[in-house]
C-alpha cells in the first residue's frame, strides 16, 4: 500500500484525504507508467506513477474515484475588509469564500444553499472545463435559473481533469463583485521545483457601495464604469479615511530564507488589471491559468480579471520585511485607479517593522498581456489540419452602444447586445424541445452552433473603439493564435499553430485583436465574454452552443433532472419578493 496524500507531502494541507488504491495497476487499468512519484522538490513533474506534466489532460489524467465535499450558505453580512464596514454577500461568513481543494482526477461536490432574501444566486467554476457536465457551469440563464434565495439549494457535481489555480464566483448579476468568490487549489504536477505551497493570493477591487446598488448608476451614469474605492489582497487591505486616519490590515506573507515559495495568483477583480511584484525578489512564472508552461523569470507579471498565474519566489533576499506591490493599471489612457494594494513579505513573523520604502520599477499604465512567445505550454500541442487558406469563422466586433429611449448603456458584441432570461436559460430551452430538430433561440441570445463538421474553430475577438477587455470562454483553455494591439489585417494574418499559448482568459488591447481557436467537443452551451463584472451584465457576451444533439442525452442522462424544478422555484422566488431581472442575465 502507498499512500498519496499530496496535499500533505506539498507539506501545507494535513488533510490526509486522499484513498491509498491497492496498486495504480488496478486503478488505472494499465502498467506503472513512469514508476515517478511527485515531490514538489526532487521530481515536480511526477505525479501517482502513471501520469505526470506530459500527459494530456484533454483526454486522459487519474480517475481516482476520490470525492470532496463543500457545504457553501451564502448570506447577507456587514463587514469591513479595509477597515470601512458595508453590506457583503459571503460564503460562509467568509471573504474570500472557502478554497476548494482536490486532487488531479477528484470529484469535487459542492452544495450551495442560499439564504439571501432579494437575490437568487449561480456558482461558476471558472476555467473548470466541465467535460460532458455542461449543467454543472453554474451561469444562470445559461445553464440554470437562479438558486432561490430564502434557502434555495442546489448542489454542484465535476471532475478535476485539470489542475493548478482557480476560482469560483458567482455568475448571477454583479453579485461576485460583493463577495461570493473564492480559490480552487487542485495538486498537480508542477514545470519547477518549490519547497512550500502559499496556495492563492486573490487580488480584488472593492467599492464601499455594493456593486449591485451601482449597477444602474453605472449603466446610466458611469459610462460603463465607475471608480473603484479599494483593492483586496486575500480579502484585506489597509485604507486611508477622508480625515487622514488609515484603517484595516495589510495582507502578510510569510516566507522562510532561501526556501523556494509557490503562490498562486488570481486577479478576480470587478474592472481592473494589475500588474504585480516583489521588492527584491524575481518570480518564476510556471502556470497560466490551468496549463503549465515552461517556465520564465520576471520582476513584474501583468494579471488582467480572471487570468491566473502560478509562481514560484525565492527567498533568497537578506531576511527582513518586503512590499509585494499590486499595482492597478489605467489601461492606457484610462482612469489611474489609484488605490493602493500591498502586501508585507515577513522572513520573521515575529519582526512586524513597516518595509522600507524602495524605488519600484515603472509599471507603465498599459493592459498588455504576457507575450504569447513566453506562454509556453509543457504539454505541446499544436493546431492541425488547417484549410488552405485561414478564415476566421467568427468574426466577434463589439461596440458601446447608448439606448435612444432609455439612455442605458450597453455592449453590442456581432451588432447587439448579449440577453437572456434568468427563468429561461439556455439549457431549459434544450430541456423543452428534446423531441425537436434544433432548438430556436431568441436572437439577442447569440448562439452560435458549432458541430465537429469543423475540426477548429477560430474567433477573431476585436473592437474599433479603442476599449480593452479581458475575454474569458467557458468549458475549454482556448488555443491564443494571434494576439496584437494593432487592427487586425485579414489579408496579412498568420496564425501560431505550433503549441500556441492555451488559457481561459486572454486580453484584447486597445484597437487590437486576440484570435482564438478550440475544438469543439465539448456538449453544451458555453458563454464566451468580457469579464469585467460591468460589461458582462450590460451584455458582452455570446454563446456557442456544442454538439445540441450529445447535449440533450446529457439532459435526458441525468443532469437535466433538476432543471425545471429549480426554474419554476426560482419563478415563485422572485414573484414573492419582487425580483426582476437587471441585467443580461449572465
Ligand atoms: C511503480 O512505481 C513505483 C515507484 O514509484 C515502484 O515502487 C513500483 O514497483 C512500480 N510498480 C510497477 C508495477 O512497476
Ligand atoms: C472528456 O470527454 C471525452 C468524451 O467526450 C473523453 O473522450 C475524454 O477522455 C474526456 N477527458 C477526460 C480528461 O476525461
Ligand atoms: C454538509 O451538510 C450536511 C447536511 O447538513 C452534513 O450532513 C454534512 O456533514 C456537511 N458536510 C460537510 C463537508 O460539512
Ligand atoms: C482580513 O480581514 C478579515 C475580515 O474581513 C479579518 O477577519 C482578518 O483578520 C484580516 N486579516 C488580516 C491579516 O488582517
Ligand atoms: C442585504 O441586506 C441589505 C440590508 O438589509 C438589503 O438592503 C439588501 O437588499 C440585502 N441583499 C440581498 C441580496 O438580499
Ligand atoms: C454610495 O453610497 C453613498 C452612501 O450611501 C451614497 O451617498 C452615494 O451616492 C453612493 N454612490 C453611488 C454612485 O451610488
Ligand atoms: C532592495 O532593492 C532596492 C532597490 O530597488 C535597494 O535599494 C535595497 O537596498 C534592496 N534591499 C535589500 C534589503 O537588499
Ligand atoms: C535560492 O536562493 C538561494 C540563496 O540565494 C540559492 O542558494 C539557491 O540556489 C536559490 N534556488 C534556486 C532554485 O534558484
Ligand atoms: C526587523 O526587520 C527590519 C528589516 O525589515 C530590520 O531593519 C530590523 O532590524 C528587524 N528588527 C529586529 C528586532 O530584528
Ligand atoms: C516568535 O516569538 C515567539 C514568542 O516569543 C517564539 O515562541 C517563536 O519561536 C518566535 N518565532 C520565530 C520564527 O522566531
Ligand atoms: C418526446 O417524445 C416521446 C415519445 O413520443 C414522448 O413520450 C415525450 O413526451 C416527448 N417529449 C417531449 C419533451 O415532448
Ligand atoms: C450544426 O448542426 C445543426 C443541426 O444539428 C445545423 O442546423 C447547423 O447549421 C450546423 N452548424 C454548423 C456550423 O455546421
Ligand atoms: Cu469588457
Amino acid at each position: 500500500m502507498h499512500s498519496h496524500s499530496f496535499w500533505r507531502a506539498i507539506g501545507l494541507f494535513g488533510v490526509g484525504a486522499v484513498a491509498a488504491p491497492s496498486t495504480w495497476q488496478s486503478l488505472h487499468g494499465r502498467a506503472n507508467a513512469t514508476g515517478c512519484k511527485f515531490d514538489s522538490l526532487s521530481s515536480p513533474t511526477c505525479w501517482d506513477g502513471v501520469f505526470d506534466l506530459k500527459t494530456n489532460y484533454y483526454t486522459d489524467g487519474p480517475k481516482t474515484g476520490k470525492t470532496w465535499e463543500y457545504n457553501f450558505t451564502l448570506t447577507n453580512m456587514t463587514v469591513a475588509p479595509d477597515g470601512i464596514p458595508r453590506t457583503v454577500l459571503a460564503i460562509n461568513g467568509q471573504i474570500p469564500g472557502p478554497t476548494i481543494h482536490a486532487n488531479w482526477g477528484d470529484t469535487v461536490v459542492v452544495h450551495v444553499e442560499n439564504m439571501l432574501d432579494y437575490a437568487g444566486t449561480a456558482l461558476h467554476f471558472h476555467g473548470i472545463r466541465q467535460n460532458n457536465t455542461n449543467p454543472m457551469d453554474g451561469v444562470a440563464s445559461v445553464t440554470q435559473c437562479p438558486i432561490p434565495g430564502s434557502g434555495g439549494k442546489m448542489t454542484y457535481t465535476w471532475v478535476a481533469t485539470q489542475y493548478g489555480t482557480s476560482w469560483y464566483h458567482s455568475h448571477y448579476g454583479v453579485q461576485a463583485w460583493d463577495g461570493v468568490f473564492g480559490p480552487i487549489e487542485i495538486a498537480g504536477p508542477a514545470s519547477a521545483s518549490y519547497n512550500k505551497d502559499l496556495g492563492a493570493i486573490m487580488l480584488s477591487d472593492w467599492t464601499h457601495n455594493t456593486s449591485e446598488s451601482l449597477l444602474e448608476y453605472v449603466n446610466t451614469q458611469g459610462y460603463g464604469g465607475v471608480p473603484m474605492n479599494n483593492g483586496l489582497i486575500n480579502g484585506n487591505n489597509t485604507y486611508v479615511k477622508a480625515d487622514g486616519t488609515t484603517v484595516g490590515k495589510r495582507w502578510e506573507i510569510p516566507f522562510e530564507k532561501d526556501k523556494l515559495h509557490r503562490i498562486r495568483f488570481v486577479n478576480t477583480a470587478m474592472d481592473t488589471m494589475y500588474k504585480v511584484s516583489f521588492d527584491n525578489h524575481s518570480m518564476q512564472v510556471i502556470a497560466a491559468d490551468f496549463v503549465p508552461i515552461e517556465p520564465f523569470t520576471t520582476n513584474v507579471l501583468s494579471i488582467a480579471i480572471g487570468q491566473r498565474y502560478d509562481v514560484i519566489v525565492n527567498a533568497s533576499a537578506a531576511a527582513g520585511n518586503y512590499w509585494f506591490r499590486a499595482v492597478p493599471m489605467g489601461c492606457g489612457g484610462g482612469q489611474d485607479p489609484g488605490f493602493d494594494l500591498r502586501a508585507i513579505v515577513r522572513y520573521d513573523p515575529n519582526n512586524t517593522s513597516t518595509p522600507a520604502e524602495t524605488n519600484p520599477p515603472d509599471f507603465g499604465s498599459d493592459c498588455h498581456d504576457t507575450p504569447m512567445d513566453k506562454l509556453k505550454p509543457v504539454l505541446q500541442l499544436d493546431i492541425t489540419h488547417l484549410p488552405a487558406k485561414f478564415e476566421v469563422d467568427h468574426d466577434l466586433a463589439w461596440a458601446m452602444h447608448n439606448d435612444e429611449n432609455t439612455g442605458a448603456l450597453d455592449w453590442e458584441i456581432q451588432t447587439q447586445p448579449y440577453l437572456s432570461q434568468w427563468d429561461h436559460p439556455a439549457l431549459q430551452q434544450i430541456s423543452e424541445n428534446l423531441n425537436g430538430s434544433s432548438t430556436v433561440f431568441d436572437p439577442r441570445q447569440q448562439v452560435i452552433r458549432v458541430n465537429d463538421t469543423h475540426q477548429w474553430i477560430f474567433a477573431l475577438l476585436r473592437t474599433v473603439e479603442g476599449t480593452t477587455h479581458p475575454i474569458h470562454l467557458h468549458g475549454h483553455d482556448f488555443y491564443i493564435v494571434g494576439q496584437s494591439d494593432e487592427p487586425f489585417n485579414a489579408s496579412t494574418f498568420v496564425p501560431q499553430t505550433v503549441n500556441p499559448p492555451r488559457r481561459d482568459v486572454a486580453m484584447v488591447v486597445d484597437s487590437g485583436y486576440l484570435v482564438i481557436a478550440f475544438q469543439p467537443d465539448n456538449p453544451g452551451a458555453w458563454l464566451l465574454h468580457c469579464h469585467i463584472g460591468w460589461h458582462t451584465s450590460e451584455g458582452f457576451a455570446v454563446t456557442f452552443l456544442e454538439h445540441e444533439d450529445r447535449l440533450k442525452g446529457l439532459l435526458t442522462g441525468g443532469q437535466g433532472g433538476a432543471l425545471t424544478k429549480n426554474c419554476d422555484d426560482w419563478k415563485g422566488f422572485a414573484e414573492k419578493q419582487g425580483i426582476k431581472q437587471n441585467d443580461s442575465g449572465v
